[in-house]
């Protein structure tokens, strides 16, 4: 046999395997094969008396010689109604991690191959099981940290927005099949698509694609979560708001001006969008060299930020500093007025509009969590989920196209000749194929699984 070059792509007709559940004990540890050979290197691992499809059977996992390792479960997924489309053989052992590792071992001694990253879904894809956008909503299901991001992303997985992708597509394959008519019968003189008739069609596609496009907006707060920023001077209760929308005491509270030095930052969910809260320094000048150093965190904190939260203390006078800060907030990303303290007697003239709280009682600190949603992700609430794109590829993709649909109305309205309307169609027909996979390229292919886990 010749040796195996590493560098030759990994073969479909390998039979592949790889842990499905993660490193570490646990109750139950689940090996997978998939490929021509899956089946028949199961029955070597495991004696189990019959290997019927779809049917857990039970029996001792053993090594070489014939001695057991564990006594284990295996079940059978004959291709094509499988996950890959290939044969798949699940191997629930016992979760200990050499017994793990054995299984691995075993079955690569047997002939099968370490899958790489995302491999299974892969061969997924290319069988036909699911296309790129259901797989990327796999990934997105198995990376979701919210039960909203799941929910989202499992809708996904299931084929909604390609159900959507795939209605856009014949709308637009009927309109680019009714020009090539046209132009094949046009020496008769015989005109099939008049130019209300094309914009007719195009007004729908467009329509929906720039629908689709413009849920990014929302769908990447969901999927990537957002990181919010909050500022303002020393003592007007930032880390109190943040211990608040947190949900337990993680920074400290106290009455001294200049109580938090250092930026601290902590996970929080907000109806199901994951929410990176950051405390920060009060922002004043300050001869202290550690206090210096934590203000010139918190402008970094805010140059980092999706959105912030700008904090003045209502039972205080405003201040020109509270404006200038608002003002420089706004330079680095969207923020909101918060005005604290609302349970005691209110001084403050200021600006508005602003959302009132107290941080000490909880009042109003749902409307304030309500409002940071409407800032970040308008149109979240009321949003269709079941078809939100949420990843760039997918959105640039859908821009690309909508570019193109516009250059084809815009040909349509000046009565350009339909040989060249359909080459703007043509156009737009690419990148949507691209979107679910028809015809994306090898390299992109591998940079979309090489973001999956392995086992997946
Ligand atoms: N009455 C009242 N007091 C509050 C409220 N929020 C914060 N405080 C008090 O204001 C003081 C300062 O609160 P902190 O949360 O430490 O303020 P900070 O903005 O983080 O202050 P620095 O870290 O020093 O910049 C503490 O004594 C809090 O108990 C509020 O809503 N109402
Ligand atoms: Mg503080």
């Amino acid at each position: 046999m010749p040796p195996i070059d590493p560098n030759l792509p990994a073969s479909d007709s390998d039979t592949i395997v790889a842990p499905s559940t993660p490193p570490g004990r646990s109750a139950i540890g689940v090996v997978r094969l998939s490929g021509p050979r899956a089946e028949e290197i199961a029955r070597m691992l495991v004696r189990c008396k019959s290997l019927s499809p779809r049917t857990a059977a039970l029996g001792p996992m053993v090594d070489s010689a014939g001695a057991e390792v564990d006594q284990v479960l295996a079940t059978l997924y004959p291709g094509p109604a499988s996950y890959t489309g290939e044969d798949v053989v699940e191997v629930s052992c016992h979760g200990s991690p050499p017994v793990l590792r054995f299984a691995i071992e075993r079955s690569l001694e047997l002939g099968a191959r370490l899958a790489t990253p995302g491999e299974f879904t892969r061969r997924a894809f290319r069988n036909g099981r699911m296309d790129l956008v259901q797989a990327e909503g796999v990934r997105d299901l198995i990376d979701a940290t919210t039960l909203y991001q799941a929910r989202v992303a499992a809708r996904q997985t299931i084929g909604a927005l390609s159900g959507k992708l795939r209605a856009v597509k014949s709308q637009l394959v009927e309109l680019i099949a009714l020009l090539e008519a046209g132009i094949d019968f046009a020496e008769d003189d015989i005109d099939i698509a008049g130019k209300d008739e094309i914009l007719g069609r195009l007004a729908p596609v467009r329509e929906e694609v720039s629908a689709l496009a413009d849920g990014f907006s929302v769908g990447k707060v969901v999927r990537g979560g957002l990181k919010l920023a909050i500022v303002g001077r020393p003592n007007v209760g930032k880390s109190s708001l943040f211990n608040r929308l947190l949900g337990r005491d993680r920074a400290i509270v106290n009455p001294t001006a200049g109580t938090t030095r250092d930026a601290i930052s902590e996970n929080a969910s907000f109806d199901g969008i994951p929410v990176e809260l950051i405390d920060t320094a009060g922002i004043r000048a300050s001869s202290n060299v550690i206090e210096s150093e934590g203000v010139e965190r918190s402008w970094q904190a805010l140059a980092s930020a999706d959105c912030a939260l700008v904090v003045v203390d209502l039972s205080e006078r405003a201040a020109g500093s509270d404006i200038e800060l608002w003002q420089r907030t706004l330079e680095a990303c969207p923020a909101l007025l918060v005005g604290n303290k609302q349970d005691l007697e209110e001084r403050y003239l200021g600006q508005s509009p602003m959302v009132r709280v107290s941080a000490k009682t909880g009042e109003g600190v749902s409307e304030l969590r309500a409002k940071i949603l409407e800032q970040a992700a308008p149109g979240l609430e009321g949003m269709h989920e079941e078809s939100l794109v949420t990843n760039i590829r997918q959105e640039r993709l859908l821009r690309e196209m909508l570019g193109a649909l516009e250059k084809a109305a815009a040909a349509v309205d000046s009565q350009t000749p339909h040989e060249m309307i359909l080459i703007d169609l043509y156009e737009a027909l690419a990148p949507l194929d691209s979107i679910t996979g028809g015809t994306t390229l090898d390299d992109i292919l591998d940079r979309i699984f090489s973001t999956f886990c392995i086992g997946k």
